[in-house]
């Protein structure tokens, strides 16, 4: 076996919490897998392959607002902030807001520590008066911040929609805790994907070229590889649907046949045209979304779109602790 191979292999073989997910996940009624567990290595790629595909319009979309709104934003935000971004990955539109707002440090905060030390080293490099600190961790929980820029005021980043893989209540739940890090007087730039048509929505999560249904199928071979299971990937198909009560496209990998496999040497049977849940990613309208930000703790400022309205970049600010209406 290669190094990379059993240096992966056991990290992830020892990660109890993918396995306690998997296991619950296929015993339930639906089905459903949380859609964080897509990111492995490969898994990350197939990601920015998504984000390059004609039919996915969320990255490059929010991309050009970014690049268009540079100096609206640096005299909302101000000089000298301390930028925390919230599950960095490649870091890909950091640079269009580093270089628009002339901060003091920079924090990306990332489960994938591979990804979070290649892409703070690029940052660094192309911004040498900039403190760069990167913390490996789950920012779905409070964090605790570097000690350096306690003092800073910070601006919390959290581009590309991600809040939308999340049921209101935990996005409710996400937002406050982001409230509890950064502390008073911060502010947060958020990208939130907007209700449009079917049109544009569903291609959006299921491409001609496939590379979405191929992201989905990922998990599977994941699965197979770091907890020992025996899922006949084959007899499963991508599917990407509108929810329009919950407002979300809902991603389900569809067994085409009865099958039966093993993980982790527990038995499971899915019975042909049964799915397993594997992704939400929700829409909102304009007002959705800012109640939604209300609800976490954040009082929105300003609001940022492209011309279609597909996609919104939201500044809010931290609200007071206050209880009186
Ligand atoms: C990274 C959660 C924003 O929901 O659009 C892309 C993930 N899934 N294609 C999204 C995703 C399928 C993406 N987010």
């Amino acid at each position: 076996m290669l190094k990379q191979e059993i240096e992966d292999g056991q990290a992830s073989l020892a990660d109890p919490a993918f396995r306690a997910d998997v296991l619950n996940g296929l015993a339930l009624r639906p089905r459903a897998i949380p859609a964080r567990w897509f990111y492995d290595r490969r898994g990350s790629e197939l990601f920015e392959d998504i984000t390059a595909l004609p039919e996915y319009y969320p990255t490059r979309t929010e991309t050009a607002i970014l690049r268009r709104i540079g100096s609206d934003l640096a005299e909302a935000v101000g000089p000298a902030r301390a930028v925390i971004e919230f599950g960095s990955g490649s870091s890909v539109k950091t640079p269009l807001l580093l270089g628009a707002i002339d901060p003091a440090a920079y924090v990306p905060v990332d489960i994938s520590g591979d990804f979070l030390r290649e892409s703070a080293a690029r940052i660094a490099a192309q911004f040498p008066g900039v403190a760069v600190v990167p913390v490996e961790g789950d920012f779905t929980r409070p964090l605790r911040l570097p000690r350096g820029v306690a003092a800073i005021p910070k601006l919390g980043f959290f581009p590309g929609s991600t809040i939308g893989n999340l049921l209101a209540a935990p996005a409710v739940d996400l937002l406050r805790s982001m409230r509890e890090s950064l502390g008073e007087g911060a502010l947060l730039l958020i990208g939130i994907d907007r209700v449009k048509s079917l049109d544009v929505l569903v291609p959006a999560y299921d491409d001609a070229a496939g590379v979405t249904a191929a992201f989905n199928l990922n998990l599977l071979a994941r699965i197979n590889r770091e907890l020992a299971g025996t899922i006949p990937i084959d007899a499963f198909v991508h599917r990407a649907r509108w929810n329009d009560d919950g407002a979300r496209i809902e991603m389900h990998l569809e067994a085409t046949r009865d099958v039966e496999f093993t993980v982790d040497g527990r038995p499971f049977s899915i019975p042909a045209g049964e799915t397993i849940h594997t992704e939400n990613s929700h829409k909102y309208g304009p007002r959705d979304a800012r109640l939604l930000l209300r609800g976490g703790g954040w009082t929105p400022l300003h609001e940022w779109t492209d011309p279609d309205d597909h996609f919104a970049l939201i500044l809010a600010e931290a609200q007071a602790e206050r209880r009186a209406p």
